[in-house]
This record gives C-alpha cells, sequence and structure tokens, in this order.
C-alpha cells in the first residue's frame, strides 16, 4: 500500500454523474467485497478506516492505488464510530448519494466481555451517523447492517415478523441499531434500509469467528503448524451463506423504490458439528482426533439455531442465495490451503 496518510486528505474531484458510495467498516470482511462490488459498478467509494499501529487494509490492499493517480475510486478517510462530529465533517465533504453503515464491534463472544463499548460503538455509531445525516441535509440512501442475532431466542424459522429476543450485549446494539433507523425514516423521511443478515462466511471472514477458526486450523493441522483446535459449543445451528453474493443484496437494498426491512438468509440451517465434519472431511481428516472443548468459548447466553427466511427479499429485489453450504465450506478450506501451500496437494492427494 502506498502513501496511506496522504490518502485521508486526497483532493476528490466532485464533478460528473459519477455515484459516490460511503462505507464504513470498508476493512472488515463485508467493506471489503462491498467496495469491490462498488467500483466495478463504477462507484466512487470513500471507505471509513481506523487508525490502527499496524496497517488494516490488508483486505482492500489490491483496490486501493496511490490517491494522487489519476483514476483512483477508492478513498479512504481516518474516522471512528465514537467520533460523531468527525462524520458529520466528513458526509460534508464527501456529499455521498448512498451511504452502507457497517463499521462495528461485531464479535458476539466479544460482546460479553466489552459491553459499553459495543453499545457505544455498534449501537450509538448508529444513531452519531444518523445525526450526522439530519445535520448535513445530504439526501442520501442509507443502509443499516443488522443481524440475524437479533433474533436470538426467537424459534426458527425466522422472518421480517419475527420478534427479536436478544441474546448478547452485540444483538442489544444491533436491535437499537435497527429501530433508530427505523425511526428516522419514519421521522424525517430518510431513504434508510435495515438489511437483517444472517451469518455469511468466505476466505475473508475473521479469524476469530467460528468457520474461519475451522477452515484455518485444517491448513495449519495439515502444514504441521497447529495441532489442535479448540472450540465451544458445537452444537449452535447457523445459516451459513457466501459473503459476497449478500453485500450484493445491501446494494439492490438502496436501488429499490421504496425503502424497508430484508432478511437475508439461505433458509438452511448446519450444526457447528456439521462445519467439522464436512471441513476435515474434505481433507481426509477425522476431526474428533484434533478437536477440544474449551468452555471459554461458551457464551453466557446462546443462540440455539437461526434458520433465516428471505423470501420478502426473493420478490422484491429478485434476490437468491446460490453458494450451498458444502461449496461454502469447499470455498474457505481450499483459500486456507492456498495460503499455507498446500491447495493442490492435499486436494490431489484426497481424489486419489
Ligand atoms: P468485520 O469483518 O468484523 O468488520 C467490521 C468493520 O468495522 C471493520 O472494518 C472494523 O475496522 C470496523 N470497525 C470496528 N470498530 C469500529 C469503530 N469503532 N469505528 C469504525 N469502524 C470500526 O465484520 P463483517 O463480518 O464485515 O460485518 C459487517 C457488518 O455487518 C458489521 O456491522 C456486523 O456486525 C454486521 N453483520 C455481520 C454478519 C456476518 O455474518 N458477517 C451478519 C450480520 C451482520 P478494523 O478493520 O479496523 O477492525
Ligand atoms: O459463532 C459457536 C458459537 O462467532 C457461531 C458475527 O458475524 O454472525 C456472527 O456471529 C457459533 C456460536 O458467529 C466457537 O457459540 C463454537 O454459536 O462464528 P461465530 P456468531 O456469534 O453467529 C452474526 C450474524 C453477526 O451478526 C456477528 O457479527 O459458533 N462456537 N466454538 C464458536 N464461535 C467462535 N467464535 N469461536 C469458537 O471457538
Amino acid at each position: 500500500m502506498s502513501d496511506r496518510e496522504g490518502s485521508t486528505n486526497a483532493a476528490v474531484n466532485f464533478d460528473g454523474p459519477t455515484k459516490r458510495a460511503f462505507v464504513t467498516g470498508v476493512t472488515g470482511q463485508d467493506g471489503s467485497y462491498l467496495a469491490e462490488l462498488l467500483l466495478s459498478k463504477g462507484y466512487e467509494v470513500h471507505g471509513l478506516i481506523r487508525r490502527s499501529s499496524s496497517f488494516n487494509t490488508e483486505r482492500i490492499e489490491t483496490l486501493y492505488q496511490d490517491p494522487h493517480l489519476e483514476g483512483t475510486r477508492l478513498f479512504l478517510h481516518y474516522g471512528d464510530m465514537s467520533d460523531g462530529s468527525m462524520l458529520a465533517r466528513l458526509l460534508t465533504r464527501v456529499q455521498p448519494h448512498e451511504i452502507y453503515h457497517l463499521g462495528a464491534q461485531s464479535h458476539v463472544r466479544v460482546s460479553f466481555d466489552m459491553p459499553e463499548y459495543t453499545a457505544d460503538v455498534t449501537g450509538i455509531g448508529t444513531l452519531r451517523l444518523l445525526e450526522a445525516i439530519r445535520e448535513t441535509e445530504i439526501p442520501v440512501r442509507f443502509y443499516q447492517a443488522g443481524s440475524s442475532e437479533m433474533f436470538g431466542a426467537a424459534p426458527p424459522p425466522q422472518s421480517e415478523r419475527t420478534p427479536f429476543y436478544p441474546r448478547s450485549p452485540y444483538a442489544a446494539a444491533k436491535v437499537y441499531s435497527h429501530w433508530i433507523t427505523v425511526n428516522y425514516r419514519e421521522s424525517y423521511g430518510l431513504f434508510a434500509c435495515n438489511g437483517i443478515l444472517f451469518n455469511h462466511e468466505s476466505p475473508r471472514r475473521g479469524q476469530t469467528f467460528v468457520t474461519r477458526k475451522i477452515s484455518r486450523a485444517v491448513a495449519n493441522i495439515l502444514s504441521g503448524r497447529q495441532e489442535k483446535l479448540y472450540l465451544g459449543n458445537l452444537d449452535a445451528k447457523r445459516d451459513w451463506g457466501y459473503a459476497p453474493e449478500f453485500v450484493e443484496a445491501m446494494w439492490l437494498m438502496l436501488q429499490h423504490d421504496e425503502p424497508g426491512d430484508y432478511v437475508i438468509a439461505t433458509g438452511e440451517t448446519h450444526s457447528v458439528r456439521e462445519f467439522l465434519d464436512e471441513a476435515f472431511g474434505l481433507v481426509g481428516l477425522d476431526w474428533q482426533s484434533h478437536v477440544e472443548i474449551d468452555p471459554k468459548y461458551y457464551r453466557p447466553a446462546e443462540v440455539d439455531v437461526l434458520l433465516g427466511d428471505a423470501s420478502k427479499a426473493r420478490d422484491a429485489l429478485g434476490w437468491v442465495p446460490k453458494t450451498k453450504f458444502k461449496d461454502l465450506v469447499r470455498i474457505m478450506v481450499e483459500a486456507d490451503l492456498e495460503a499455507v501451500g498446500l491447495r493442490d496437494k492435499v486436494l490431489q492427494g484426497v481424489s486419489n
């Protein structure tokens, strides 16, 4: 990455018909896929990044160019969801047509350790951004990254009509973000949408989420870097989809005639145990010889089963999931094998 410091002050040409999007959480799993999608559609993309002591832009490295080069369409700006006045200043400068608000402390287990921080960033952070929109009076379309965690203990299948029953500080913060977004839509006529996205994964998934923890462990065990994999509750069931398809749904929501709230899910549910079966099975390993339970990964309150009904998104947006569970696991395991230089060797060995 070149000249990151300069990038935050880059001169931006605001003329012309180009659509501008402002993306919080651009360095995360979804932010990186969304930035790619928007750039491919010709958008100029402005991403919010946090200052950190080391680079946190690995996922968007390939999208980023020198900000002083002609043709650059991804601009990065330092900021934080805890700093509202900065958000307003930035919106005034960028004048976006669409805002995708993905920035959050997104780890459920961590939210039990840091409930106040999670409420501030994941909950009040959304209010700060909505207030910045209200203050600057920019006629913008707004997407809020809601979560299936809001359903928590509500029995499956869960749809837009299912009442929320959050089971963690993270989920409670997301319920706040959901309703404050609805409130700004109803109070101020803001074109604001909540996506209620069920778990979605990819090779870019953070390494402390269970799917990536497993796919990485498979590669690390095969390459001799790791012996054991320590996990918590193997019985939890999730509706796991493929992240690049899910960010497309975010974009579709903001292109619709009317703002609304949509469940995005695959309509299939699988346990952590099934994910283990599939991932280790792909390389001919028995997970039971490698996995140990460490109670530190249990949560004070668990979400047992998530299974989404995305028929509203199918009917109104034409969005349907494509990648099936087994393909998702394979994509993730193959990417982690590739990262340790074993992909071809291992897959050849298994098929022989
Ligand atoms: P992720 O990989 O954890 O990315 C989170 C992003 O938020 C990162 O860019 C992170 O920056 C940024 N961030 C964290 N704290 C921040 C702060 N204080 N100020 C500004 N930015 C901050 O999450 P994801 O999986 O891409 O998910 C994107 C959004 O969708 C999140 O809001 C998440 O809660 C929500 N969601 C995710 C799923 C899912 O299954 N993936 C499902 C439903 C909803 P750093 O890179 O510097 O850490
Ligand atoms: O846990 C169990 C754990 O951390 C899934 C976030 O993107 O999706 C994500 O939240 C399940 C849970 O995802 C380990 O107890 C067992 O039941 O991968 P996860 P999550 O909590 O579902 C939602 C939709 C979001 O919105 C969130 O931002 O797996 N589990 N053993 C484990 N989980 C982890 N992380 N680590 C383990 O060792």
